[in-house]
């Protein structure tokens, strides 16, 4: 993943220049990690480009903040501007869309004080994150040696820069040993998720995934696996999950929006039901690029148009 050549970054209101977006080096988020961060996806469309949950990606940017005590000083009608904004400047078709506010500079020490909140947005093609063949022949993953950290030490439902030193971990112990990706479990030894996605397990044609209490980021492509997949006429249950459940399963997939819908081939060297796509992870996976590429109307409403005249 590189940055293409994205022209322009939209910073504290206004659209600069990708070289000239910078923040000094004294920012608190910087060394603390104090900061919050989205992930959305823009697909192309038969109407143009079309951003995907924007609005609910925007609420859980101003939930993470308002967890960490700070507030985004900007309103969702000027994030949503800013957003269709920058990917119409940089002539994005399709992309990935990263907003980030953090404790700029102002003072250093463990309390953010008065730091200002700062606000950028980036915009850049990215495509499949586990790649084009993990869509579609699925991904080997290894349950990973470190934990998700419990939503008693840090809320697992905010998406903050710091909480993915977790993750980075992970990723790079699985990474070490050759796989594609990390599970995390969680203290209780349950199944947490992975280092940037949700887990589902399928088995005998019902669909399963965990839930809050189970320390996981509650993701908005897990949400709308969970509702495309019960409009496709799928039995899907929100349970705690063990590892036996993921052994056991006949398929299973990671959601993120990065990762979009990934199968899983493997764990730990043993394959998940086939060892390849199952069925039931095929027909969702279909049933949501259906979705996010404007061609299902039950899910319209989930599309922001950069074309204002495209009727939502
Ligand atoms: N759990 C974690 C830990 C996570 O980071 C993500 C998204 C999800 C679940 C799924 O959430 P959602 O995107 O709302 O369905 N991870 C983002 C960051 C990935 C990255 O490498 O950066 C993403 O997918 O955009």
């Amino acid at each position: 993943m590189s940055f293409g050549n994205a022209a322009w970054i939209w910073r504290n209101g206004s659209l600069v220049p990708w070289a000239e977006a910078t923040f000094h080096v004294s920012a608190h988020g910087l060394h603390y990690g104090s900061g919050v961060f989205e992930g959305i996806r823009c697909y192309e469309t038969a109407n143009g480009p079309a951003v995907f949950r924007l609005s609910e990606h925007l609420e859980r940017f101003y939930a993470s903040a308002e967890v960490y005590g700070f507030k985004i000083p900007y309103t969702l009608g000027e994030l949503t501007a800013a957003v269709t904004d920058l990917i119409a400047a940089n002539e994005l078709e399709s992309c990935y869309i990263r907003p980030i506010s953090f404790m700029g500079s102002g003072s250093l020490g463990v309390h953010p004080g008065k730091c200002p909140v700062e606000v950028a947005i980036m915009a850049w093609p990215w495509g499949a994150y586990l790649g084009s063949e993990g869509l579609e022949k699925g991904i080997r993953v290894t349950v990973s040696p470190w934990r998700k950290f419990h939503s008693s030490m840090m809320p697992t439902t905010a998406k903050a820069c710091g909480q993915y030193l977790n993750s980075i971990l992970a990723v790079q112990e699985a990474f070490a040993r050759g796989y594609d990706e990390a599970l995390l479990l969680d203290k209780d030894d349950r199944l947490a998720e992975g280092s940037g996605e949700n887990l589902f397990v399928i088995k005998d044609g019902v669909i399963y995934t965990n839930k809050a209490d189970d320390s996981i980021l509650m993701g908005i492509t897990r949400d709308a696996a969970i509702e495309i997949a019960r409009a496709e006429g799928y039995a899907v249950e929100s349970r705690s999950l063990e590892l036996s459940d993921l052994v056991e399963a006949d398929e299973a997939f990671f959601t993120g929006t990065a990762a979009e819908i990934t199968p899983i081939r493997e764990l730990d060297g043993q394959p998940i039901g086939s060892g390849s796509r199952g069925p039931v992870t095929a027909a969702v996976q279909s049933a949501f690029f259906n979705a996010v590429n404007g061609r299902d109307d039950r899910f319209a409403h989930w599309l922001t148009y950069l074309n204002k005249a495209v009727a939502a």
